[in-house]
């Protein structure tokens, strides 16, 4: 391992897990005995990274559906073969742009699927079924509170581009059929990997301020130079450079990002790449591909 990689394991693990994830975990386990079934949001970029083993181990016993969120930003063809893998392991996994596709449709339905035996039972006792309480959860930023405003209608819990919007859990009732409660996104105390922890911080799930962010763009332009060359040189109008120093300074020079007459505002040219990184200006990037995964 290079001092590189150290550098971002050890800031990682000092800071990352916040006293507001703690307080939203035992919030969680709490909860947990209210409601019916679980909803995790995972990231379609990143899908092995966005799964959280602090999730598996809460919520084991309670019917769950995964979704695969911000399909708009991954490559549609990966997007696939993520499903076709996941769904040897759970028995309900749909994926969904939250801002655009009718997600009030697909939860429902989902949620009836895997409820059904729970309904049928309430249905026969004579009883008219109950709502579904469904706790929304994931890790940071993954798009909870987005998916439960467009399912209530309304602005019912905020939500932001940057992880640790949500403090605290919140019931939202989107109709007489269905609940749904919004938690915080949480983290887990140890990345065992350090590969998921850069995946989280370059799709935005970590607070930037805890993350030696240069580091992470440098992890991003890699990637984007093997991956999606063209791309880039489309964006930037720059010839590929191997130097990748000299190549973030003539995106500086093509931006005129420059300082104190000609130097080039690194810093600017950083904070301004990983924006675009994590928006689609380099198209639908996926970041992690089933066939480069462990096991
Ligand atoms: N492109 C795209 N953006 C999305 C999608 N879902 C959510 N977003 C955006 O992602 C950002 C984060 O959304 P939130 O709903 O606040 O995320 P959250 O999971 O509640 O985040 P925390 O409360 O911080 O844990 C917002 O800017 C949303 O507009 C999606 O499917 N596609
Ligand atoms: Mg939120």
């Amino acid at each position: 391992m290079n001092d590189e990689n150290n550098e971002i394991k050890s800031k990682i693990n000092i800071h990352w897990f916040p006293g507001h994830m703690t307080k939203a975990k035992r919030g969680m386990q709490d909860k947990l005995k209210m409601v019916d079934m679980v909803i995790e949001l995972r990231d379609a970029r990143i899908p092995y990274a966005s799964r959280n083993p602090l999730i598996d181990e809460l919520t084991q016993q309670k019917p769950r559906l995964i979704i695969l969120t911000k399909t708009d930003k991954a490559e549609p063809n990966e997007t696939n073969l993520w499903i076709q893998e996941l769904q040897n392991e759970y028995t309900y996994i749909i994926t969904l742009n939250i801002l655009k596709d009718n997600v009030k449709k697909a939860i429902l339905s989902a949620s009836k699927v895997l409820m059904k035996e729970k309904i049928d039972r309430q249905i026969r006792k004579g009883m008219k079924p109950r709502a579904i309480r469904a706790m929304v959860c994931g890790v940071p930023n993954v798009g909870k509170s987005t998916l439960i405003n467009r399912l209530a209608n309304k602005k019912a819990t905020i939500t932001g581009d940057k992880p640790g919007v949500t403090r605290a859990l919140q019931w939202v009732k989107m109709s007489s059929e269905l609940e749904l409660l919004d938690t915080p996104g949480v983290l887990w105390p140890k990345f065992e990997d350090e590969h998921v922890g850069m995946m989280l911080a370059v799709t935005g799930a970590i607070n930037d301020k805890i993350l030696p962010l240069d580091e992470i763009a440098y992890f991003a332009l890699k990637y984007l130079k093997e991956n999606y060359p063209e791309r880039l040189i489309a964006h930037y109008g720059v010839e590929l450079i191997d130097n990748n120093y000299k190549l973030f300074q003539s995106f500086g020079i093509k931006k005129g990002y420059m300082i104190r007459g000609n130097e080039v505002d690194m810093k600017r040219v950083i904070d301004t790449f990983m924006k675009e990184v994590r928006s689609d200006n380099f198209g639908k990037v996926t970041w992690e591909k089933t066939s480069e995964m462990p096991e």
